[in-house]
C-alpha cells in the first residue's frame, strides 16, 4: 500500500499537466520513446484495437489502486464531485466519471506521454485533447458484464467520428475468468449501431447487427496483466462479461480526441457541470486539456 499524497481541494482542472510525481513528463528528446511499433499501428488499423500495451510499472499500478479504492470506500472525500455513475458499490459494475479530478494519479494518467504519444499516432494527429474518464470496477465472483457496444454511438454530440479514441487501463491482470475486455476484430468499419444499454444483456446488439455482421462476429479476449493497457477505435465493438473469479477487475478507461474535434451539441452541453461550448465550435477548455503536442516535442 503506497501513501497517498492526495490534498484536499486542489482544483485538478486547473492544473493543465502533471500535479504530482507519479506519472513524471519525459524530456522532449525521449518523447518518441513512447511511440508504438509500425506493426502495432498497423494492426489498429486492420483490426480496431492494440492490446497489451506495458505502460505503468507496478509502483504506479498500487497508486492508482490506492487512489480507486479510496474513492469507492469513500475516503477519498470528494466524491459528490464525480460527474456520472457513483462511487458504489451500487450493482454488479462500479461505474463512475470525474475521478480524474478528485484523484492526484489519475488526473495525472491523462497526461502520462506513455498513452498520449501512442494516441496521437494512433488517430495521426499532433495534437490531442482529453474527453473525459470511466471507471469499470468489477468486484470478485460477481461482477457483471458490459454489453456490446461502441463508445461513438454515445458521443454523438462531438463531432466528427473517427477522431476518438479509448485507452482502457487494468489496474489488475485481467483474463476470460475475471471478465477481461473484448473487442471485435474489424467492427470500426461498421458503421454507427444504436446505443445499448451498457449494462444490458449481451444478446442485445446481436438484434440490431446484419447477416454480414452476425458472421463476421469474433468477439477476441484482450487478456493483458496490470500496468498494460489497449487502445481501441471510436467504432469498435467491445464489452465484457461476468466476473467469475475470486479477485476484482479494476479498470480505468481514459477517452480522447484529436484537437479540433467540435461540438455537435444543440444546448452546448458535452459533460455535466462544464462550461457550455456551442454546437460548431471546437471543443477546448479545462475541462477537455490539451495532453500532448507533439510538435511542440519534436
Ligand atoms: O471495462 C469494461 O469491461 C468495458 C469497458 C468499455 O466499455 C470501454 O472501454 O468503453
Amino acid at each position: 500500500m503506497t501513501t497517498l499524497s492526495n490534498p484536499t481541494r486542489i482544483d485538478f482542472l486547473a492544473v493543465e499537466g502533471p500535479h504530482g510525481t507519479t506519472f513524471p513528463q519525459p524530456a522532449a528528446s525521449a518523447a518518441q520513446d513512447h511511440g508504438l511499433s509500425a506493426a502495432q499501428i498497423a494492426a489498429f488499423h486492420s483490426d480496431g484495437f492494440v492490446p497489451r500495451v506495458p505502460i505503468m510499472d507496478r509502483t504506479q499500478v498500487d497508486r492508482l489502486r490506492d487512489g480507486l479504492e479510496a474513492i469507492v470506500n469513500r475516503r477519498n472525500g470528494r466524491e459528490s464531485e464525480l460527474l456520472g455513475g457513483s462511487p458504489g458499490p451500487t450493482g454488479p459494475i462500479t461505474y463512475m466519471q470525474g475521478a480524474w479530478m478528485i484523484d492526484e494519479a489519475i488526473h495525472d494518467l491523462v497526461f502520462h506521454p506513455a498513452i498520449t504519444v501512442k494516441v496521437a499516432q494512433l488517430l495521426g494527429v499532433t495534437r490531442v485533447r482529453f474527453w473525459h474518464d470511466q471507471v469499470f470496477y468489477k468486484p470478485a465472483k460477481t461482477g457483471g458484464n458490459v454489453a456490446w457496444h461502441q463508445d461513438y454511438s454515445y458521443w454523438t454530440r462531438a463531432t466528427p467520428a473517427n477522431r476518438f479514441m479509448s485507452v482502457w487501463i487494468g489496474l489488475d491482470d485481467s483474463s476470460i475468468e475475471n471478465g477481461c475486455l473484448h473487442c471485435v476484430p474489424g467492427s470500426h468499419r461498421w458503421p454507427l449501431l444504436p446505443v445499448t444499454d451498457l449494462m444490458g444483456d449481451m444478446e442485445r446488439l446481436s438484434k440490431q447487427l446484419t447477416p454480414e455482421q452476425v458472421a463476421a462476429f469474433k468477439p477476441q479476449p484482450l487478456e493483458q496483466p496490470a500496468g498494460c493497457c489497449s487502445f481501441h477505435h471510436d467504432h469498435t465493438v467491445h464489452g465484457s462479461f461476468p466476473n467469475r473469479s475470486e479477485r476484482p477487475r479494476r479498470a480505468i478507461v481514459l477517452n480522447y480526441m484529436a484537437d479540433g474535434t467540435r461540438s455537435a451539441a444543440p444546448d452546448g452541453d458535452l459533460m455535466p457541470g462544464a462550461a457550455k461550448i456551442p454546437a460548431g465550435q471546437p471543443i477546448a477548455g479545462p475541462w477537455f486539456p490539451l495532453v500532448v503536442d507533439l510538435d511542440a516535442l519534436n
